[in-house]
């Protein structure tokens, strides 16, 4: 695909978009935001469904592609713009590990996370919402017991090398900023947070979607 297609990210501010956002900052990229007003349902719109018929947010569209799945725009964008550097080469353990990583977080975490936004889609006992929340949370809270294990004294997820699961890292951190337990205060999580969180282009993308302080 010719590297001077048009790059357009649907967002709504602190969402899943903030992946995809901070790489396309971090690669220097040209692209267009567009607003998608997620609390008036506009996911669930006729258009955007014709973008994403799952109705979530974000999607990606470069030229003639439009993409669904967080994980996935993250990848193609670390693929489309090598010279970020913000995953090893290709067929290196270093590359596994970081293709564990992306993986682990968005069918980990990530996913474990709607549990706690949206407990409701779990249960169909509305008495059972806040114990479906509960759970999740602990649930969350002990994956990020393992990922912070695994992270060690690391400066990266990686090791020496910054990569963009440190930035998917970070918003997953971030969106647990409320729970009883945030992950900031879980060993080794809150420097990981801190050290993305110093990165010019981590900061520029939290300024534009105007999230506020505290940001973790
Ligand atoms: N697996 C999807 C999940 C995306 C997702 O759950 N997005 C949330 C915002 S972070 C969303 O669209 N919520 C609104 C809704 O579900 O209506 C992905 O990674 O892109």
């Amino acid at each position: 695909m010719p590297r001077e297609t048009m790059l357009a990210l649907y967002y709504y501010p602190g969402n899943a978009n903030l992946l995809p956002h901070m790489i396309l900052r971090e690669a220097g990229a040209s692209f267009e935001l567009r607003f998608v007003d997620q609390p008036n349902r506009a996911q669930k719109s006729p258009e955007y469904l014709k973008l994403n018929p799952n109705g979530r947010i974000p999607v990606l569209v470069d030229g003639d592609l439009v993409l669904f799945e967080t994980a996935a725009i993250a990848l193609h964008l670390c693929d489309k713009f090598p010279e970020a550097g913000l995953a090893p080469t290709l067929g290196t353990p270093e590359r596994a590990a970081f293709y564990k990583w992306m993986m682990h977080l968005t069918n980990t975490p990530q996913a474990e996370y709607r549990a706690w936004f949206y407990p409701h889609e779990h249960t169909v006992d509305e008495g059972a919402v806040e114990g479906v929340k509960q759970k999740a949370g602990e649930r969350l809270n002990a994956m990020f017991d393992v990922i912070s294990a695994q992270l060690g004294d690391k400066t990266w997820l990686l090791g020496d090398n910054f990569s963009a699961a440190d930035l998917f890292l970070l918003m997953l951190i971030r969106w647990g900023r409320a729970m009883p337990r945030p992950p900031r205060t879980i060993p080794n999580l809150q420097g990981l947070a801190e050290r993305v969180l110093a990165r010019p282009a981590v900061q520029k993308t939290f300024e534009i979607e105007g999230l506020k302080a505290p940001f973790i």
